[in-house]
């Protein structure tokens, strides 16, 4: 059987990074893009890198035959909301390029590309906190309103992701109609990475406390104790995407899936912090545009039909996540004793 070839555009992120890693083990020729040059973590593993704005970059990979594009690259929440046009740009025409790359590449070929695509809790939208806590989990049809331009452009980008992939130009009612490209997203809650940290996200302050008490820096949350969003350890993140892509397409019963792995609060996060670096220094200055980003998004989220179709189930739960994961890593890349011990 021959190599696949993939593209993973975004590759220096965090997502990004970790994918290229996993993808390095199934065996595929992976061409990553990236505005950056490549961290020397995975340059092993890329077989060629393009580096530059994908919006005029992706003319170059009509030379090439990939069988997934993973399109990573993306303006992420908070950061959005400074440049909310830019991150329009980035965001909505970046996917759309490369979806009618996939759409002309599946015709040509007559087999689909597939393409998976990172959306987020960030397409969904509550009026209010308090509408937020009362309906407690999400299914993926509901609260479609997002109140941020990242959330906006997620939503879209799925939609036109579906569209690509069932109804371009309407060939679909053709007597022959074409090979159409394989769409394919998950909705992911805030990630978590022990290796790496995000940056202009807006549940980003999770990973920053935890990277932040772990090195012994203060640090100052940008969002109230009591607020409560979804999130998971950056590896059940890319064992989702890896197991999506694999699923024959006949069992999928939608493109977008939501998953979820575990629900804390800000002052949960600071308590779990606390008990493994007793010293750190915690405090909380909610700041009110980033506030009310978060207080728009679920704090919890129905994925029985990720469990369902694809048989999706995290491995980390929120202990298994801290003891088995982030602790152990964060220690040995900081250097901290494991202060656990002693309690
Ligand atoms: C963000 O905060 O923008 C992202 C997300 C939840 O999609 N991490």
């Amino acid at each position: 059987m021959s190599q696949k070839s993939v593209l993973v555009t975004g590759a220096c992120g965090e997502i990004g990074q970790a994918l290229v890693q996993g993808l390095s083990k199934g065996g595929y020729r992976i061409v990553t893009t990236d505005l950056m040059p490549l961290p020397e973590a995975i340059k092993p593993f890329s077989a060629e890198h393009v580096q530059g704005d994908l919006v005029y970059r992706v003319k170059q990979f009509y030379d090439y035959d990939f069988d997934i594009i993973f399109h990573l690259a993306a303006s992420l929440s908070s950061k959005a909301e400074i440049a909310t046009e830019e991150a329009h740009r980035i965001n909505v025409d970046g996917t759309m390029q490369l979806l009618m790359l996939a759409a002309y590449k599946s015709e040509r070929r007559g087999k689909a590309v597939k393409f998976l695509f990172p959306s987020s809790i960030a397409a969904y939208g509550f009026a209010n906190v308090e509408e937020k806590r009362r309906t407690g989990r999400v299914k993926e049809d509901d609260y479609n309103t997002p109140h941020t331009m990242y959330g906006c452009n997620k939503l879209y980008c799925e939609k036109l992701g579906i569209y690509y992939s069932n109804f371009y130009a309407q060939r679909h009612l053709d007597p022959q109609p074409p090979v159409m490209c394989d769409f394919r997203a998950i909705r992911f809650p805030g990630l978590i990475s022990a290796f790496t940290l995000p940056s202009g996200g807006t549940s980003d302050y999770g990973p920053e406390m935890l990277h932040a008490a772990a090195q012994g820096r203060p640090y100052a949350c940008f969002v109230r104790e009591d607020t409560k969003i979804s999130f998971m350890a950056m590896p059940d993140a890319i064992k989702s995407i890896l197991m999506l892509v694999d699923v024959p397409r006949e069992k999928l019963t939608r493109a977008v899936y939501n998953i979820d792995a575990f629900s804390l609060t800000a002052g949960e996060f600071r308590q779990r912090a606390l008990r493994a670096f007793p010293s750190a220094q915690i405090t909380f200055e909610p700041n009110p545009r980033r506030q009310g980003i978060v207080d728009s998004w679920p704090e919890d989220i129905d994925d029985t039909a990720a469990r369902r179709d694809w048989g999706w189930k995290p491995d980390y739960d929120i202990d298994r996540f801290f003891d088995e994961y982030f602790l152990p890593e964060i220690r040995k890349r900081y250097r901290t004793p494991n202060r656990m011990t002693k309690e």
